[in-house]
């Protein structure tokens, strides 16, 4: 078995609700305080993994963080028992409670970059976990998610797992979703690219005006530096920043890359031009043609990117060569992009099959496909060498599916953070899923 790409979806948790946490991010802003359905979006999610499993891909998944953090709320001064600390921060600060309870660690596309064994100068693979530091709901995702990522890649002969770079605003840093990888083959080396929204340390690169640029070329250098790349094969990409402005708040919402196609809209780098050649000198000496699958603004514009989230869009390689496009739902409602799709299917190029889901839950606070899911690309080896109560088969689907419904509520709106019944829910279901994919000791509990 040659090396394949594994998908680790981020696994919804008990707390999914519409908090408007997000600024820079439309869907999170536009449903603010709307009624979210928890037990939903974890089916919903649930779905895409039993189908891309079924299919063939493989697919494993990431457990979700214990919430609220009352360590979070605790060092800023809300103390007592739990249910004092809550009822204080529903009193006092409710966004920053809604904070300490967001479900955002769902998008796994965020939670660490990760380099295969392909790339790295030691042969392992590389894992940094994203510090997540613009926004306070995800900033204090990293310390488990560093957890989790050990537990799941705990042998060091195969896996490094770093943590989150240090947490300012130099250093900004989202993980995958602003990290794509082009090669001939999954296990062969590849360019690693990194895109980036603004500099700290160089004015000449012009941040945008409206929305912060979350991810700085800086976190980039310091990721690869700790993966060891090889700076021949390493290319940093600046994001538009007027995209960013139009609510492009992570690369994966405007370009995915797959083997050696990349597929993007035509404002999504601030120098296009510039950035394919730099993508093409990179690859030219690994024998790799870089596709480049572009679309037009006339075909497509950036508002109904955004709004249909075609590009955040999982991109994957089947066994027989060609390509499958992986999309939510809202991309086929769109007029405009889903007579984009029918024609991209309908040419000759390396696309030719289309899977869409409903995963409205999740789009609805800005996160799609590809936000739910973390690539690793591993060796048949470190396949066999991670944890494997998390990979995905039909049994685990349906134990997960029943675990869900046990224990998630079907309504959750921000003000019903304030029961503090909620939390004990969420310590329940969080024992018991420790149980059923092999890791007990995931939490603190
Ligand atoms: O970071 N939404 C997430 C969506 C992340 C999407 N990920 C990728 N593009 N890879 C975010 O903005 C909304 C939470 C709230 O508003 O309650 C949120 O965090």
């Amino acid at each position: 078995m040659p090396s394949q790409e594994c998908n680790f979806d981020g696994l919804v948790g008990p707390s999914h609700n519409y908090a408007g946490l997000s600024f820079g991010n439309v869907a999170s802003s536009s449903n603010v305080n709307s009624v979210a359905n928890p037990r939903q979006a974890a089916l919903q999610g649930l779905a895409k993994m039993r189908t891309l499993a079924e299919r063939g891909f493989a697919q494993a998944l990431l457990p979700p963080q214990r919430r609220p953090n009352f360590a979070l709320l605790r060092a800023i001064g809300f103390a007592g028992s739990d249910a004092d600390v809550i009822g204080r921060a529903t009193r006092e600060a409710p966004l920053l409670l809604a904070s300490a309870y967001s479900a955002s660690s769902m998008w796994t596309a965020n939670a660490a970059t990760v380099s295969p064994a392909a790339d790295t100068a030691d042969g392992r693979t590389h894992f940094t976990v994203a510090n997540l530091n613009s926004k306070l709901h995800r900033s204090h995702e990293h310390p488990q998610t560093l957890r989790t990522l050990q537990a799941i890649f705990h042998d060091p002969r195969y896996f490094a797992v770093h943590a989150a770079l240090p947490a300012t605003p130099a250093f900004g840093d989202e993980g995958a979703a602003n990290h794509g990888r082009l090669c001939a083959a999954h296990g062969a080396p590849g360019v690693e690219m990194f895109v980036y929204g603004r500099a700290e340390f160089d004015p000449t690169v012009l941040a945008p005006q409206r929305y912060p640029a979350r991810q700085t070329r800086e976190a980039g250098q310091a990721v690869a530096r700790l993966h060891g790349l090889a700076p021949q094969r390493t290319v940093a990409l600046q994001q538009n920043p007027d995209v960013i402005d139009q609510g492009v708040f992570h690369n994966d919402v405007i370009s995915v890359a797959n083997g050696n196609v990349l597929f993007y809209h035509e404002h999504a780098f601030a120098e296009e031009a510039a950035s394919l050649a730099a993508l093409h000198a990179a690859l030219t000496p690994l024998d790799v043609q870089l596709q480049a699958l572009r679309v037009p603004a006339s075909a497509v514009s950036v508002a109904d990117a955004v709004g249909s989230y075609l590009f955040n869009s999982q991109l994957l390689s089947r066994v027989d060569g060609r390509m499958t496009l992986v999309v939510p739902q809202e991309s086929r409602e769109n007029a405009a992009v889903s007579r984009y799709l029918e024609s991209l299917i309908a040419g000759s190029g390396p696309i030719d099959e289309l899977l869409s889901f409903d995963l409205r839950q999740s789009m609805r606070n800005g996160g799609g496909p590809a936000c739910l899911r973390l690539r690793v690309v591993l060796t048949e080896a470190e396949s066999r060498a991670m944890h494997q109560g998390v990979v995905m088969t039909a049994s685990l689907h349906d134990t997960l599916a029943d675990w869900v419904g046990r224990h998630y509520r079907d309504r959750l709106a921000p003000a019903d953070l304030a029961d503090p019944a909620l939390a004990i829910e969420i310590d329940a279901a969080l024992e018991e899923l420790g149980r059923i994919v092999g890791l007990p000791r995931l939490y603190d509990l």
